[in-house]
């Protein structure tokens, strides 16, 4: 195994991610903008395999939209990278600031709607098959400013007119909802992974949709983003994911992938390498505003750099025969056991005697297995 990326890894980067100026609610920008075109060339040359854009960050506006587009064209034939997804900007304008598909003002609504479909042309013309729905901005600060119930039937409306129009364009594309708990809204609809799953279920074609999970955005809400995205596969829902670091329930922190909760990531990884997921590794990361553009490009190489060696630490604790012995003693593989054996029904279950008191006495060694996997996160194994 190497730790050089290349694009076999399928790692992938928003343009927004190096591209951050560093805007934050308490400061201005502290670096330049970063022109499309290198942060193409500059990962490329990193061992990425792909980018990704918001439809604002990409083309800004009108006037230089053709000749923005025709460079970015250009950069990505002469490097090999792809557009494997694209995104809106649905939150940064003054006119989202109630929301886009959820928006109480109708027009807003309409425009959001608009403005998606055209980004959606631009995805598809790039080549991108999955397209992401961050609802950054759906969501209320106070109980009565939002209909909650009617929010949610915009919100299905939205995705499901944007459904329709990719299967009449015949686009080979996939919608991915992107849930977070709340920032910039006070509380956003569709805060977990869980949420999300469940509006899909709701959908016209709930096959078109999954999940973009972000790892800051479910640990923000304290949750256990490995035990999410295995339930999302297991719903057949992981249609992408947005990986970096976070130190639990607080703002928003974005920070590469490996940062913070390092043994989330640890799990993270496993997670992803054993439930066979075989999307792209998209970092939606911010490099700190301490940094100039090699503090970018660094942390950049973090981001790939931690996921490779967490690959390795966790396929060496998968293979070491003192896990597999310490797995059989939690009788882990036990509970891919149906509990009802073929032709019992639940009152063989019912007639059978228990000794629950030497049941409730076997300890389940549990602890030694998880040591086992600090000892290979810490590499003393
Ligand atoms: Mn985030």
């Amino acid at each position: 195994m190497t730790r050089t990326p290349t694009p076999a890894d399928r790692f992938s980067f928003g343009l927004w991610t190096v591209g951050w100026q560093g805007v934050d609610v308490f400061g201005g920008a502290v670096r330049p903008p970063m022109d499309p075109v290198e942060a193409v060339h500059k990962l490329a040359e990193m061992g990425a395999a792909a980018v990704t854009f918001h439809d604002d960050d990409l083309v800004p506006d009108d006037a230089t939209r053709d000749a923005v587009l025709e460079r970015f064209r250009t950069a990505l034939t002469e490097t090999g990278m792809g557009v494997e997804m694209a995104t809106t900007n649905l939150f940064g304008h003054a006119v989202f600031k109630d929301g886009a598909f959820t928006a109480n003002d109708r027009d807003v609504r309409r425009y959001a709607l608009a403005k998606a479909a055209r980004n959606i042309d631009l995805a598809a013309e790039l080549g991108a098959t999955t397209y992401v729905f961050w609802g950054g901005r759906e969501g209320a600060e106070s109980g009565a400013a939002k209909d909650i119930a009617a929010a949610l039937e915009r919100y299905k409306e939205g995705m499901d007119t944007l459904c329709e129009y990719v299967r009449e364009q015949g686009y080979d594309m996939r919608f991915a909802i992107e849930p977070k708990p709340n920032e910039p809204r006070g509380d956003i609809l569709l805060p977990t992974i869980g949420h999300a799953i469940a509006l899909i279920n709701e959908l016209e074609h709930p096959e078109m949709v999954g999940l973009n999970p972000e790892v800051g955005h479910e640990e923000m809400a304290g949750l256990n983003f490995a035990a999410g995205i295995t339930q999302a596969m297991w719903h057949g829902k992981l249609f992408h994911v947005d990986l970096n670091g976070q130190h639990g329930p607080r703002y928003d922190q974005d920070l590469r992938f490996g940062a913070g909760n390092l043994r989330g990531a640890f799990w993270t990884v496993d997670a992803l390498e054993q439930g066979g997921y075989d999307g792209y590794l998209h970092f939606d990361f911010k490099p700190p505003r301490t940094e100039d553009f090699d503090g970018v490009w660094e942390s950049a190489r973090g981001c790939m750099a931690n996921y490779l060696a967490l690959k390795e630490k966790a396929a060496a604790f998968r293979a070491d025969p003192d896990v597999q012995q310490a797995l059989l003693d939690s009788r882990v593989a036990e509970l891919s056991q149906s509990t009802l054996a073929a032709g019992e029904t639940l009152a063989d279950v019912r007639a059978e005697s228990f000794d629950i008191e030497a049941m409730a006495a076997r300890g389940m060694a549990f602890e030694r297995l998880d040591q086992l996997a600090m000892d290979h996160l810490l590499g003393v194994r």
